[in-house]
């Protein structure tokens, strides 16, 4: 594979790298050609733009956070001036990805809900929505932004209520994060520490620690990158990873014994009890990688987990590719990717778990709409809860 492009290149490794452990050299990264459309018409689109809103789905995941970090540093530092607008509250975890400090009282994150983003979004140039392409996903943001130019970098499928604007998809690429990695390398631009930092995040957390069917080779090719760069893997995973609040291991004590499956065993779920989840003070991050219990119970196809809400039952579907979730979940008004998705449903927990555990299992049998042939286009498996679409539309 060749590239015709002069920029292929980096900047000079992160300063805020230690001189005795500066980044070495990558081996020499080539961009996907296929993609190199797609990454000029975005920089086309950034052409003399002067002051943009990063925007990314409701419960935002290192994927969408990842990408955001990178993509400020990648705007900064071309004299761009960037605010960060998410529509649900930018998580704790991630928030070492961006400056902590205020310049001259301006912060980079800005919640959706105060007047200085309104400000904000009201004189900026354009947006920029990563990691979802969908109008319900970017939730209170929508009607902030509606009067400027959008640009979508995203991974996922369009959708029925596809953002209208200057769309690159990439629905083969492990992580929005992967992306912005080729359009920042495309475009010769920056990648300080917390755009390294970043874009590793967003493909460790998208492909579920490079456990799922979605860490491609070129996954770990730009992760390799990424560490040449000065990415600390076991220091970012630690980060995201090591240090679970009490809380959660109580919620899968809970969990746990709800764990139930068909007789045949092909679809297996459990259930969060809504009064330990409130009593236990737990948050959507707390459910990160209860899926994978039912989903690694021997026998399973399709594993699910059913969380009552104030106006229905949350539902996950997890696949492992045998059944098109994505289509099963938008039968019930959700959507998400073919092996991970997630949808809102109105009823009582048990009908609701009856109709959903019948609508999967009628699509192992063939009878529904979600059943996939042996060629699945969409490799993706991502295990985060929080990150998927819930049908949730307001
Ligand atoms: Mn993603």
């Amino acid at each position: 594979m060749s590239t015709s492009t002069p920029q292929n290149r980096f900047p000079t490794p992160s300063p805020s790298a230690s001189a005795d452990e500066a980044p070495v050299p990558g081996p020499g990264y080539m961009v996907d050609p296929a993609r190199i459309p797609g990454i000029e018409t975005i920089l086309k689109a950034l052409d003399g733009v002067e002051r943009v809103v990063l925007t990314t789905h409701l419960n935002a995941d290192g994927d969408g956070t990842g990408s955001q970090a990178a993509m400020f540093a990648f705007l900064e530092a071309r004299d761009v001036r960037v605010r960060v607008v998410n529509p649900t509250p930018f998580p704790d975890l991630f928030r070492f990805l961006f400056p902590d400090l205020a310049r001259d009282g301006d912060f980079p994150i800005l919640d959706a809900s105060t007047e200085a983003a309104t400000e904000w979004c009201r004189t900026a140039d354009l947006v920029i929505v990563l990691d979802t392409g969908e109008i319900p996903r970017i939730g209170r943001v929508k009607p902030m932004v509606e009067h400027l130019p959008h640009l979508v970098i995203d991974h996922h499928p369009a959708g029925d209520r596809a953002i209208e604007g200057v769309a690159w998809r990439e629905v083969g690429a492990s992580a929005t994060g992967e992306m912005v990695h080729d359009l920042i390398h495309h475009a010769g631009g920056t990648l300080n520490q917390r755009a390294v930092d970043g874009l590793y995040v967003a493909i460790l957390t998208d492909t579920g620690s490079f456990r799922f069917s979605n860490a491609t080779p070129l996954a770990h090719r730009v992760a390799a990158e990424l560490i040449a760069r000065g990415a600390k893997p076991d220091e970012l995973h630690d980060r995201i990873y090591g240090s679970a609040p009490l809380r959660r291991y109580k919620l899968l004590e809970a969990v746990l014994g709800t764990l139930d499956r068909t007789p045949d065993g092909r679809v297996a779920w459990m259930t969060v009890p809504q009064r330990t989840f409130r009593s236990l003070g737990c948050n959507a991050e707390d459910l990160e990688g209860l899926t994978d219990y039912p989903r690694t119970l021997e026998g399973t196809e399709v594993a699910l987990l059913f969380r009552p809400v104030d106006d229905g039952v949350k539902v996950s579907f997890r696949s492992n590719g045998s059944v098109d979730v994505n289509r099963v979940a938008r039968e019930f008004g959700g959507g998400g990717h073919v092996r991970a998705s997630g949808a809102l449903v109105q009823g009582d927990l048990e009908k609701v778990r009856q109709r959903v555990v019948a609508a999967v299992s009628s699509a192992l049998d063939g009878e529904g709409p979600g059943r996939s042939g042996p060629t699945e286009p969409d490799r993706r498996a991502n295990p985060r809860t929080t990150s998927l679409p819930t049908g949730n539309a307001r």
